[in-house]
């Protein structure tokens, strides 16, 4: 299919304030169809980025020419999300292009900054795991790696939060409603995904399985997003697939004469890629997101083989130049997948497919949580993919039989291992299919990954022990220094140079200016900058205001009884009733920021951003706090609303209970930003502890160890907590003695009694004491400014190890063996 031809451009890509001036007004003019003295912030930053993308795409035709000639391996990363955020000014910046941008939009009136804000945010993920897909992306080009994101073009990405009365609403975000510029459509690249049908048990093939026939077909239409690594030379590509109904399949509905049928089964086509699922955590069991999950592996592995089938002549040497990694068992399928089209599409032997199979795929852990872990009916699989199904009944099969051979007559452990669960309801275990099919198994911290060694697949790592290892995230530098946080890196680049960008550990020169009294000045000066930056856009954009002389006491992500902002705000209330109650004056004036979403279904953590705004109420307005306790609630968290809060940040906020957070990534981004961190030993808050040293970070509460010999010997008592320290007792009384629920009495009896009755699986009260203890000795250490500029110096020196640069280099070496070209 040929595309038709646009109108001739005065150039194609803009190297001058002259070029890119008139291909500004080529793009305003002729393609919105515009005045340019009319357009709008919104038009102008669509026509500034068509402009900056005809860089980009020459530059992905050269980064693809010296990919083809080095014959290299490909990575293909398959995620259910990524959350990009905004993309005009981290292109700018990575092409250079920024002060260009500025003097041309000076003749609009307009400047850059403006110009960026109007950009929507791609809000393509959750959280955590749809952002470090991003970081990797940037990483990958950023090393000039051949590593590419698979993905689902969601209409709807992350829907908006509002408060309303201190309750969480949503609203949908309809992100492709308006123009996306750095999405390409490959409709040369379009395939087919087949659904339903059945095996016919009466016919064989070849490879000894009965054909799946009667199948549906939906089409999935790729659109690519150009991704461009730190200095512009390699630019690799995210592509993301729209569900479209098929052609044939229009035919087929619209001939059976039901017309009004035959439309409802078309728009059923396209709602598979409408919406991102909103959940986080709890796991639905709904066949649309099966269906989705399917969608993203079958055109991801279709289009893989097709690239490869056209450098090489056969997929014999598929796995010469071909990793997929599964950004967690939502892509999981692609094993089954690949099995199939390997055997019956072409031709493979169970052997060779297995081999291929298992030495392509490599499978990521995001989560302990066992109520995150996905598990997929049977009945429903028969329904929806009856083929991969079977094959998932064969790959069990001859795994069992590795399990018989290693632990003979062992029933038990077979049943523990099998893919398949024997519940109520019969049902595949993910983890175990992505396990079984992969050649590495991999956690996100060092403590996260020798969890899911010991406790979440112990017998699986004693079958494989050399498959699982361990990657600790990291995050982009660019977007979380250089682009979020300008002050800081202008004094970085004075001080250590510039090299830094693409090689953090070099921020360790910076520790010898932690006891410089100019530099000091200068590091406390850019924070102060961040945060009156900060107050201004929470002011225009909520009305909240912020003092930015008080301490910035931040706790942002998504909403969730295991991440504990519950321990923080009741650990607020403490110290709002020492004031109002025990006439204790505040030696710190204080802001405790909260920002995040809960899923729309979780009911506890919605009731938790109700008394968060609830308390902000009270708090906000008591005379006898004049001001040096302020609680806020910033509506709205997302990519780009975090650049903007965490390097206006002095205290960060990691306070999960021990075991249950993966890594966290947040973690990290404060850090760097010249933050200290208070938290718990979880997730890559131990390692961020090895790197800066215990004096440089505050660390309370139980440990995994203690938590898990609590769960074990059900020694956590909430009763007594509450019973024997007054402190404790006096905060959750407040709680049901409606000080906080004016107007709605007992909307807090719920926190309340989930608090006592046994409900507190996160283990609230054993933490609370330690937690207060420890905010006492911050506040001692914040009025010691000079004390305090020190460790948030070192703190930043010292954040080299988080770079996702590193995990992406550990990533090719280790698991990938992709190389830079
Ligand atoms: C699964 C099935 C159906 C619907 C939704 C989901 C689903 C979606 C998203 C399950 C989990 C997620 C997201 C998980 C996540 O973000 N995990 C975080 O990953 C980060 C990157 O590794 C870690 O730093 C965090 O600790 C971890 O919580």
């Amino acid at each position: 299919m040929s595309k038709p031809l646009s109108a001739p451009v005065p150039v194609s890509t803009p190297v001058t304030a002259k070029d890119l001036d008139a291909l500004l007004h080529f793009y305003l003019n002729y393609v919105a169809g515009i005045r340019p003295a009319q357009a709008s912030k919104h038009d102008i930053c669509n026509a500034l980025s068509l402009a900056i993308r005809n860089h980009l795409i020459d530059n992905q035709f050269v980064t693809e020419d010296r990919y083809q000639k080095a014959d290299s391996k490909r990575m293909y990363y398959l995620s259910m999300e990524f959350l990009i955020g905004r993309l005009l000014a981290s292109n700018l910046h990575s092409l250079g292009l920024e002060k260009l941008a500025q003097e041309v939009l000076q003749k609009y009136g307009v400047t850059l900054q403006d110009i960026e804000e109007a950009e929507p945010d791609a809000a393509l993920g959750n959280g955590g795991l749809g952002r470090l897909a991003a970081c990797f992306l940037d990483s990958l080009a950023s090393l000039d790696m051949p590593g590419f994101g698979y993905g689902i073009n969601y209409e709807y990405g992350l829907f908006k939060q509002h408060i309303d009365h201190g309750y969480q609403r949503e609203s949908p975000d309809h992100w492709l409603h308006e123009d996306a510029p750095w999405l390409i459509e490959r409709s040369e690249a379009t395939c087919n995904v087949p659904l339903y049908g059945h095996i016919d048990h009466n016919r064989k093939c070849n490879n000894g399985f009965g054909p799946w026939v009667d199948w549906q077909t939906i089409v999935g239409v790729p659109f690519d997003i150009p991704v461009v690594g730190y200095g512009g030379r390699t630019v690799n590509y995210l592509r993301l697939y729209s569900a479209r109904s098929s052609n044939e399949f229009d035919i087929q509905i619209f001939n059976g004469g039901d017309y009004i049928k035959a439309v409802e089964e078309k728009i059923y086509s396209e709602k598979i890629t409408k919406v991102l699922y909103p959940s986080d955590s709890c796991w639905g069991g709904k066949e649309l997101r099966l269906i989705q999950e399917y969608f993203l592996v079958s055109c991801a592995i279709r289009d893989i083989l097709n690239r490869h089938l056209e450098q090489n002549n056969s997929l014999d040497n598929l796995a010469d130049k071909t990793a997929i990694q599964l950004n967690d068992t939502h892509p999981s399928l692609s094993v089954a997948e690949l099995m199939r089209v390997l055997m019956d599409e072409y031709g493979y032997e169970w052997k060779d497919a297995w081999e291929t199979t298992q030495a392509c795929c490599a499978y990521t852990n995001h989560t302990l949580l066992p109520e995150a872990l996905e598990k997929w009916p049977v009945a429903l699989l028969q329904h929806v993919l009856p083929r991969h199904l079977e094959l998932i009944y064969e790959i069990n099969r001859r795994f069992l039989m590795e399990v018989e051979a290693f632990w003979p007559g062992d029933e038990n452990r077979q049943q523990i291992l099998s893919l398949f669960e024997e519940s109520h309801e019969k049902q595949v275990r993910m983890a175990h299919l992505a396990i079984v099919g992969s050649h590495s198994v991999n956690g996100v911290a060092a403590l996260h990954s020798k969890l899911v060694q010991t406790r979440l697949v112990p017998d699986f790592f004693a079958l494989y022990p050399e498959r699982f290892n361990n990657k600790t995230n990291g995050v982009t530098p660019r977007r979380w220094i250089v682009q979020s946080n300008p002050s800081l890196t202008h004094l970085f680049n004075d001080t250590i140079g510039t090299d830094w960008v693409l090689d953090l550990s070099q921020l360790k020169k910076l520790e010898q200016y932690a006891d410089d009294a100019a530099f000091q000045r200068a590091f406390a000066q850019a924070k102060l900058d961040n945060k009156e930056r900060l107050a201004q856009v929470v002011r225009e954009q909520s009305g909240i205001m912020l003092n930015p002389a008080s301490m910035f006491d931040v706790q942002v992500k998504r909403i969730h009884e295991y991440k504990r902002q519950l321990l923080n705000i009741l650990r607020v209330i403490h110290e709002y009733l020492r004031i109002v109650e025990d006439g204790k004056t505040p030696e710190v004036a204080k802001t405790c920021i909260f920002a995040g979403k809960a899923a729309p279904g979780y009911v506890m953590a919605k009731l938790i951003i109700k008394l968060i705004n609830s308390v902000a109420e009270v708090v906000n307005h008591d005379p006898v706090v004049g001001g040096m306790l302020k609680v806020a609630f910033i509506p709205d968290y997302k990519v780009s609303l975090a650049e903007k809060i965490i390097p206006a940040a002095n205290l960060s906020e990691q306070i999960s209970t021990a075991g249950t957070e993966a890594s966290g990534t947040g973690n990290m981004k404060f850090s760097m930003n010249g933050a200290l961190t208070v938290g718990t030993l979880d997730g890559a808050n131990v390692e961020i502890l090895e790197e800066v040293g215990k004096d440089n970070i505050y660390i309370f509460g139980l440990s995994t160890e203690e938590v898990e010999q609590m769960r074990l010997q059900n020694s956590y008592i909430s009763k007594e907590y509450y019973q024997s320290s007054p402190a404790i007792k006096r905060i959750l009384d407040s709680l049901v003695d409606n000080r906080f629920c004016r107007g709605e009495p007992g909307i807090f009896n719920p926190i309340f009694d989930m608090l006592l009755d046994g409900g507190d699986y996160f283990y609230h009260l054993a933490d609370l004491e330690s937690y207060i203890a420890i905010h006492q000795q911050i506040d001692e250490e914040f009025m010691q400014e000079d004390l305090w500029t020190r460790k948030a110096i070192l703190n930043t020196a010292r954040m080299g190890k988080f770079s996702s640069d590193r995990t992406i280099l550990e990533y090719a070496r280790d698991i990938w063996g992709i190389q830079s070209a």
